[in-house]
């Protein structure tokens, strides 16, 4: 295949911004620092919050500056390096634009005028709006909209106010479909990190899965050792993704129809009986239904549906099945696309169980069984029961409270009013579609609090607005790891906290006494409370201070083996190819497909993904990453630019099929995206002003994103359904 790893981690920046650093290992690097004659360095351990991936990090700190972060060595997540954002971490720190100070808007929401207050005056005006929220209408109005690790205190005091009103975006904007898809046919998700062996696997694929550009540290590394031994890689894909340059087949699909080539896929291997018959017979059940189901989706019928030639769909099952069971089929991470993700997901799930590859090297591992949890700070009162159900909706596999569910109950008030949102970390305007739809909600709260580091455009719409220190300044509590086997890991202070910003762990330790709640949060500070519990599990919290994360091989047990048998959380206790539970709910037992709506003439589908260099919204002002990547552009198909009249790096308008318009953005025409859809990187075409770098550069998917396709068991938003014409720039 002729691909070295460096050349790998060039295209994809787990290199770019770290040549020389970040591939060094961290004991070789701290050497050559000590060769050159330098004010005295301290190095402290903490785990990266850049993105989800939390990465071990070791900050090298000068005369009270962080000048340089680069991976720990013994953090799985990592493995000695950091990616370009994560090296990149400290733009988020020094950002001048960060907030700085507490502020209660005393204008309208999204007109705001703020007024700098004490941390008292902010907290005191939270607690009584809480307070009142909760006589009128009772606690479980208050609803949590949480992104990152400073979230879990705010879950703790949202519990203990008596409202399990919890949201997260990355259930139904993210993994929540595909979580589901594997729940009901091994009982079991395919984990965040995801359990994939892709070091050892013997055929990689890729259905939507950007790796490298999509670019979670030790998942790349190992997707690259996996190529580099010799993998052989299929990657579907509507637009020539940098890891389809690595594939040996790359399937340009039309977008919207990856279930009819799964079900065709599935199809050729049941048919061929080219599946694991030895591992099927043991442990799936309802092959016979399967293959009568899947009898309808052949290869030719698929053809005319996904644009990729029959014979290609023959060849590439007949070949991903000569491999197994050491095949990773990727289950992907961002699966909210097309409103039948779930049902995707389980294709993928049953494929992979065809296959014979979960729970088997090169394929899905199975992670240790230890709980690794560390018990609760001792005497905490126990929570109150919550009154009323879960913001669920009406979607059976909607495992908790739901951002769907959240702002569809505050705007209809049905089944009860939601008065009051927290939000944590999460930049709601570019998080969920549907931007009239937050803002309809957001009219009509009496409570709007934001916990955020920067002035992102969502920050416009709160009453009140908190800056939390950046993760290079606080505590947060312990990371338990739990892959192949257990680990923990210490985020903590590298500097003190730059302006007036505080750790959540104590705002809400404080908001806690002005709530009354502070029975719930008895512990001095955060070192006092991770020393205890880490105590208590026998793990010194001074050495694992000193080494950043301590891991347990001993607890790995990855694979099936005669003295380790695999349990299937199924009600079956088996695989299920067929799900009597799904039908019993009124959903098709085994995945069906539905053509979605195409695009008009004149119109694309709209897609988009991720940069290697970015993380959603949250990177696109620090001032590295920015320099590197300032701008968002739009892929377009070569031919359909000239015979649009368009050049490349001219500036245009995009347009949806509701007339939403976004803000410019510029063409890139290129041969590698096919000419029914275009493609940007989400995150950016930032509204805010006070974004130094990042205002109004590149544009906004989620402005054009007015549409959204409902996911009928778990109730993910597939945004992936909305069409543009290019406007050009007058
Ligand atoms: P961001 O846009 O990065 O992502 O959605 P979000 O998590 O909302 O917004 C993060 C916010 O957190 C920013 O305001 C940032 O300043 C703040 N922040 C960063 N660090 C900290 C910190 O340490 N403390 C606090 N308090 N705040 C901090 C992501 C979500 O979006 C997800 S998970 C997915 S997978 C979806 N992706 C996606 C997509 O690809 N396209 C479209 N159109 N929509 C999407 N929505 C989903
Ligand atoms: Fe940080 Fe990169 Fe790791 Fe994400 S993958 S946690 S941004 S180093």
């Amino acid at each position: 295949m002729g691909i070295t790893r460096r050349d790998f981690l060039k295209y994809t920046g787990l290199a770019s911004a770290s040549a020389g650093v970040a591939g060094v290992p961290y004991f070789k690097s701290v050497m050559a620092m000590g060769t050159k004659p330098e004010k005295e360095a301290t190095y402290v351990n903490t785990f990266c919050e850049i993105c989800f991936w939390n990465c071990g990090a070791v900050a090298k700190v000068v005369d009270g500056k962080v000048v340089k972060l680069e991976g720990q060595p013994g953090n799985p997540a990592s493995k000695g390096k950091l990616c370009a954002r994560g090296n990149a971490g400290m733009g988020s720190l020094y950002d001048p634009d960060r907030l700085k100070t507490p502020m209660l808007n005393v204008g309208k929401r999204g007109e705001p005028k703020w007024k700098k207050v004490s941390w008292d005056e902010a907290l005191t005006f939270i607690a009584g709006k809480m307070a009142k929220i909760k006589e009128t209408y009772g606690p479980e109005a208050v609803s949590l909209i949480s992104h990152g690790t400073g979230g879990s205190f705010w879950k703790e005091l949202l519990y203990a106010y008596g409202s399990h009103n919890y949201t997260a975006p990355s259930f139904a904007q993210c993994r929540g479909p595909r979580d589901i898809g594997y729940l009901v046919t091994f009982g079991a998700a395919p984990g965040s990190p995801e359990q994939i062996d892709m070091g050892n696997s013997k055929f990689i694929v890729l259905i939507g899965s950007h790796l490298g550009e999509n670019a979670h540290n030790s998942q790349v590394q190992d997707f690259v050792d996996g190529i580099s031994k010799g993998a052989k890689l299929l990657v579907v894909d509507p637009r020539f993704s940098i890891a389809a340059g690595k594939a040996n087949w790359w399937l340009p699909i039309r977008p919207g129809t990856d279930m009819a080539l799964l079900l065709a896929w599935i199809n050729v291997i049941v048919n061929e009986e080219l599946y694991d018959r030895e591992y099927i017979g043991k442990y799936a059940m309802g092959l016979n239904e399967l293959k009568a189901e899947v009898a309808q989706y052949t290869p030719e019928w698929a053809a005319q549906e996904t644009d990729i030639p029959a014979a290609t769909i023959v060849a590439t099952a007949r070949e991903m099945a000569r491999y197994k069971p050491g095949v990773v089929i990727h289950p992907g991470r961002h699966t909210a696309w097309y409103g039948d993700d779930t049902q995707r997901g389980r294709a993928m799930a049953i494929l992979t169980a065809l296959l014979g590859a979960w729970g088997r090297e090169g394929g899905n591992f199975f992670p240790t069984k230890e709980k690794g949890t560390i018990a609760p700070y001792p005497n905490i009162p126990a929570l109150p029961e919550p009154e009323k159900p879960n913001l669920t909706g009406s979607w059976p596999y909607a495992l908790e409270a739901t951002t769907t569910a959240m702002r569809a109950t505050t705007i209809s008030g049905d089944p009860y009013p939601v008065k009051g949102w927290l939000v944590y970390g999460s930049n709601i305007m570019k998080t969920m579609p549907n931007q009239k739809e937050t803002i309809e909600a957001l009219r009509k709260l009496d409570l709007v609090v934001v916990v955020d580091i920067m002035p992102f455009e969502h920050i416009d719409w709160a009453d009140v607005v908190l800056p939390e220190a950046t993760y290079l300044e606080r505590y947060d509590d312990i990371k338990v790891g739990k892959g192949k086997s257990l680990m923990y890991a210490i985020r903590q202070p590298v500097v003190q906290p730059m302006f007036e910003s505080k750790p959540s762990w104590w705002i809400v330790k404080e908001l806690s006494r002005k709530m009354g709640l502070e029975a719930y949060f008895p512990w001095k500070d955060m070192e006092e409370n991770i020393k205890t519990r880490l105590e208590a599990a026998g793990v010194s919290f001074e050495e694992l201070k000193k080494k950043g994360t301590i891991g347990f091989p001993d607890t790995a047990k990855p694979f099936i083996t005669a003295d380790n048998e695999p349990e299937f959380g199924t009600d079956s206790g088996k695989i299920e190819l067929y799900s009597k539970a799904l039908k019993d709910k009124g959903f098709d037992p085994v995945p069906k497909y539905t053509r979605p709506e195409m695009p008009p003439s004149g119109y694309f589908r709209l897609i988009y993904g991720r940069s290697p260099l970015h993380t959603f919204s949250r990177t696109t002002n620090n001032q590295w990453l920015a320099e590197l990547y300032g701008e968002n552009v739009l892929w377009l198909s070569a031919r359909k630019a000239q015979s649009l009249g368009l050049k490349n790096g001219e500036y245009v308008v995009l347009e949806n099929q509701d007339g939403a318009k976004s803000n410019k953005i510029k063409v890139k025409a290129t041969e590698r995206i096919r000419e029914d859809c275009v493609y940007m990187v989400h995150g950016f075409g930032n509204r805010s002003k006070d974004l130094t770098r990042a205002y109004n550069k590149g544009a906004d998917d989620q402005s054009l994103i007015t549409r959204y396709a409902v996911d009928p068991l778990m109730g993910g938003t597939g945004m992936r359904v909305n069409f543009v014409k290019i406007v050009k720039e007058a």
